[in-house]
């Protein structure tokens, strides 16, 4: 890659970003402290680069390569870079430990025992946040943000938390384990949750997006058709959805392929064979270092061919390029321990004097070698005991225009679902491993082409774009985001509004011809108790509330979480004050001057089904309350709530967490978390629809909304601009006018009630 130049104006917004773990660059410290970026390694940045160069205004989100301070966001080939900073800890922590000793491990089958550690859980959910906060200002409002590989599962999640207007995809380059496999993750549910995040959830082969969905169903329990997962959200946020969908990933074809017809590689290519001794056969290992690759197995098969004298080290020779990789985990260290000794061994076993039975490089080469090496490569041997995909093999591919070659194929490499004219192993399987190789080496050249034929359809017409295009495509189509829901907070802290200020809206207020006043209850009307049925209501708020209900185009309501028949024997009201319990589930009589029909009951009536659910979920609140002393279920017509406020120690927490954990199994169920109660509502509730309901209801032309919970907000959110909200109480709020307390509240509908009677 080009030197890179910083820029003033990096901090802009783009239509895609990508967030990998890496930058498509590393960043080298010069002598002089300077900082230089050249090109990084590996399949992915191969993959993305090509797809980067096709968009307008892209960016990369990801890590630069170095612990310690990032560097500022820069532009290098038409790209903004946004490097994350990870320190030394985050590296052995997150990098090198969660995702490269724990996740890795268990992904690919456990070939290795996965280690797990809770300060490596930690570091990988700490640094997950800084890739998400890094990604998330940076995406254009309804871009698109697409998420790469297994050390960044929990980023979707995280970055839906913070824009839900923008499209977040998900793709994981390395298989997914079954079900039975991914149990045994620590942290397995957060993991799941966390990918749940992205609307559509990207992966190599078949196996893998089912592996994924059952884990999903059987672990989460949510519901799922097909390859959509029915996502639960809280509170009044509907249900989403979430696709799943096999993508196998691929390369550039024609950029290799292409380089074949450069005169100078093909010259590198036949320089090779003479470097070698000049054999009749020349077969090729290229992989990163690293367990899961088979070289283990393949180094096996080879020393016992020569053994076995089936092979003539004169005639054949193999070249095993084997990618520093990860050289600071302990079973990467052991392998290339193993791997050398080996080596050396078949080496001082058979190699005739001046050339190597195995040709061993430790050490990267570039794209114009790499081909040469391809081009010159009589059989090609990708023995992975696990692969998400492998794209050695379809570089091997791509590099064979001539149609010579045979390429040896594990079948637990993903790209054995595609390359099916390969010549297919059992890599565990040494004997079947060795007639593979031999018959690779003795096979006819018609059927070398015929293979080769069918193989460079495939990885031609497959290319790394068209992935990228299906990808991006299938994302735009799952679905449009939902607007930009920044909850609009007017007034943070609790300092009360001057007195001036609430007088004058008051008074603007009262002059509206007709009103619709209605008001919280506990907390507002009556202050918080810690027995809710020992709560004593302000007598004069509620003379107040009482008066103004009998002004002329004056509507009056109560609305609150309790029950119906709970809010009115404590209140006591008139049937010119309109009750409404249970969040809006539950509505009293109302006055002969208000228009029933507007309020549609429909979708508030119970059913069989509905009571069937509702008893389940008060079983279910029940069993948590019993595990936290002092937490009690209470049930209502179409709702069961846990009341934490009396628990002890850490148990509200808690007793909140295990029933908001249990709330993502319940798709059809509105959860309203409050001030230590957490409602379930087996009808759809909010208390916000229900103030909109009868402000329609009596033809109001303004409405004021007295709430101090957060269950208020959803009323507040809707205020129009001759509407008034008064927050009660300190907190976040949507809310324009915050007022103290309760007696704060009784000064405030007394004011009105003079206000309003005078207008008389
Ligand atoms: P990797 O495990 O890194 O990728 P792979 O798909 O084989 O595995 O990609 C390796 C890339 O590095 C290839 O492009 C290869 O040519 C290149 N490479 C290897 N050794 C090299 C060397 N010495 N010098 C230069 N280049 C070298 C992960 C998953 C794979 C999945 C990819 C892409 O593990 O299963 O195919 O992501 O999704």
């Amino acid at each position: 890659m080009p030197s890179a130049s910083s820029t003033q104006d990096a901090q802009r917004q783009h239509e895609l970003v990508v967030v990998a773990n890496r930058l498509p660059v590393d960043s080298r410290t010069l002598p002089d402290g300077a900082t230089e970026w050249v090109t990084s390694p590996g399949g992915l940045v191969t993959a993305m680069e090509s797809v980067m160069r096709t968009v307008d205004s892209g960016a990369w989100v990801g890590w630069g390569g170095t612990a310690g301070e990032a560097p500022e966001p820069f532009e290098a080939d038409g790209m903004s870079l946004y490097p994350v900073r990870l320190d030394q800890e985050d590296v052995e922590r997150y990098y090198e430990g969660f995702s490269n000793a724990t996740l890795w491990p268990l992904y690919h089958d456990v070939i290795v025992d996965p280690e797990f550690h809770r300060t490596w859980w930690d570091s990988y959910l700490s640094a997950n946040r800084r890739f998400a906060e890094a990604a998330a200002p940076v995406a254009a409002p309804g871009g698109t943000i697409w998420v790469h590989d297994y050390q960044l599962q929990l980023v979707p999640q995280m970055i839906r938390a913070k824009r839900s207007d923008v499209r977040i995809g998900f793709f994981n380059h390395i298989p997914f384990p079954s079900v039975e496999l991914f149990s045994q993750l620590p942290k397995r549910n957060s993991i799941l949750r966390g990918l749940l995040g992205a609307d559509l959830l990207g992966f190599q082969r078949e196996s893998d997006s089912l592996n994924f969905v059952s884990a999903v169903r059987r672990l989460l329990g949510y519901h799922v058709e097909g390859m959509t997962i029915f996502v639960p959200g809280l509170g009044a946020s509907p249900v989403r959805e979430v696709q799943v969908q096999t993508f196998p990933i691929s390369i550039d074809s024609a950029a290799v392929s292409a380089l074949t017809e450069d005169p100078q590689i093909r010259e590198r290519a036949a320089q090779l064979r003479r470097d070698l001794g000049d054999p009749a056969k020349i077969v090729l290992g290229v992989d990163r270092l690293d367990y899961t690759k088979g070289i283990r197995h393949r180094l096996k098969a080879w020393g016992e061919l020569l053994d076995d004298g089936l092979i003539d080290p004169h005639d054949a020779v193999m070249i095993q390029v084997a990618t520093p990789s990860r050289e600071r985990v302990e079973a990467y260290r052991q392998l290339r321990d193993e791997v050398e000794l080996t080596v050396g061994r078949i080496n001082g076993e058979h190699a005739p004097i001046g050339r190597p039975a195995v040709s061993y490089q430790h050490h990267s080469f570039d794209r114009r070698d790499m081909t040469a090496m391809f081009m010159a490569a009589d059989v090609v041997l990708v023995t992975a005991l696990r692969d998400g995909m492998n794209l050695v093999a379809k570089e091997y591919v791509a590099s064979r225009p001539d149609l010579h070659g045979v390429l040896v194929l594990s079948e637990f490499a993903g790209a054995a679902d595609e390359l099916r004219a390969a010549v297919m192993v059992n890599p565990h399987d040494i004997d079947e491993l060795k007639a593979a190789i031999l018959r690779s080496l003795a096979m006819p050249a018609e059927e070398q082409e015929e293979a080769m034929r069918s193989l460079r359809h495939q990885v031609m017409e497959h290319d790394v774009q068209t992935w990228a295009h299906n990808f991006l495509q299938q994302l735009e189509e799952s679905g449009d985001p939902e607007p930009a829901v920044t909850p609009t907070i007017h007034l943070t802290g609790e300092t009360p509004s001057e007195a001036g200020e609430v007088e004058t809206a008051l008074t603007a207020f009262a002059e509206v011809p007709r009103l619709l006043i209605a008001s919280d209850f506990d907390g507002v009307i009556a202050p918080i108790v810690s027995d809710r049925d020992a709560v004593q209501p302000d007598a004069a708020a509620l003379t107040a509330l009482r008066e103004l209900s009998e002004l002329p185009g004056v509507a009056v309501a109560l609305v609150s979480g309790r029950a119906l028949a709970d809010l009115d024997s404590h209140t006591r009201m008139p049937s010119s004050v309109v009750l409404v319990g249970s969040h809006g589930a539950e509505v009293g009589a109302l006055p002969p001057w208000m228009q029933a029909e507007v309020l549609d009951q429909s979708s508030l009536t119970m059913t069989e089904q509905k009571e069937e659910l509702l008893a389940s979920i008060t079983a279910t609140l029940r069993r948590i309350a019993r595990a936290h002393p002092g937490t009690e279920v209470e049930t209502k017509p179409t709702a069961a709530v846990l009341h934490t406020r009396n628990a002890k120690g850490r148990g509200s927490i808690n007793a909140t967490e295990s029933a908001l954990e249990y709330a993502m199994t319940l798709p059809d169920v509105t959860v309203t978390p409050g001030k230590e109660v957490v409602e379930f509502a087996v009808v759809p509730t909010s208390k916000g629809a229900a103030v909109d309901t009868l402000a329609r209801a009596s033809a109001a032309d303004a409405w004021l909304y007295l709430g101090d919970d957060v269950t208020d907000e959803s009323v507040f959110a809707q205020l129009g601009d001759r509407d008034l909200g008064l927050k009660v109480g300190g907190g976040d709020t949507a809310a324009r006018l915050r007022i103290a307390d309760t007696e704060a509240v009784r000064g405030v509908l007394q004011r009105l009630l003079e206000l309003r009677g005078q207008r008389r």
